[in-house]
């Protein structure tokens, strides 16, 4: 898969990528991350990319020519399955939603900054919008980096244990239960015997209740919706 992300604010890109297993999936060639600079597409002498909206208010907009450039520019080389622009007003990224689109080969990420982009881009050339949750962030260059990751982390190949992406959190709609490694006794806080008997269906059993009740109790609102 390669990945395309539009931004004002390159350098809040440039470390996230680039360590554990997003780094390893770039080492063998299962994902392409470029970052591009917006303001190599601004307008003018002083590449301006922002403007006061019009009908008075606070706040800049991103105006409608760089971003058109940039992403037209972007298009000219291939085929993109969804050009994204990740904002707050907009439905939130859920699992299932990454597991979608860890299945595209190109995807554009046009991350919004101070009030938001001008809205004939999310007319016109804008496919999916996404939130990563219901709070306000400075930009969506964070949220871009929690897609990115959600996504990559996804793609076949990339987690060498290929069975562990799908015994996530939220994979199969409820909770992840504890986990526990050696020792087994430390400060005498005793790791469950089930996990140390060996009696495989005890085990999963167990898991499955302790998911469930972790679930209950932080998320119920994930067992309403079933
Ligand atoms: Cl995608 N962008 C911004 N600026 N804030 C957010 C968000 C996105 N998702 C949640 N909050």
């Amino acid at each position: 898969m390669r990945v395309d992300i539009i931004t004002v604010v390159p350098e809040l890109l440039k470390g996230p990528f680039d360590h554990s297993i997003l780094k390893r999936a770039q080492e063998k060639g299962l994902f392409e991350i470029y970052v591009h600079d917006l303001k190599k597409f601004g307008i003018g002498k002083f590449n301006q990319i922002d403007d006061y909206q019009y009908g008075g208010g606070a706040g800049m907009v991103l105006r409608v020519e760089p971003l058109f450039q940039a992403i037209t520019t972007l298009q000219q080389h291939r085929d993109y399955d969804d050009i994204i622009f990740m904002t707050p007003d907009a439905p939130v990224l859920t699992q299932s939603e990454a597991n979608k689109i860890s299945l595209y080969e190109n995807v554009m990420i046009v991350c919004g900054h101070y009030k938001g982009i001008d809205q004939r881009i999310r007319d016109h050339l804008i496919t999916k919008e996404l939130s990563i949750g219901d709070y306000v962030l400075s930009g969506g260059e964070l949220a871009a980096a929690v897609l990115v990751d959600a996504i990559g982390r996804l793609i076949p190949g990339v987690l060498n244990d290929g069975s562990s992406a799908l015994t996530d959190s939220f994979q199969d709609g409820v909770l992840s239960g504890p986990v526990y490694t050696r020792p087994a006794i430390f400060n005498d806080w005793a790791v469950p015997d089930v996990l140390v008997s060996g009696h495989e269906k005890k085990i999963s059993d167990w898991r499955h209740e302790q998911s469930l009740i972790r679930t209950q109790n932080i998320r119920p609102d994930l067992l309403e919706n079933e």
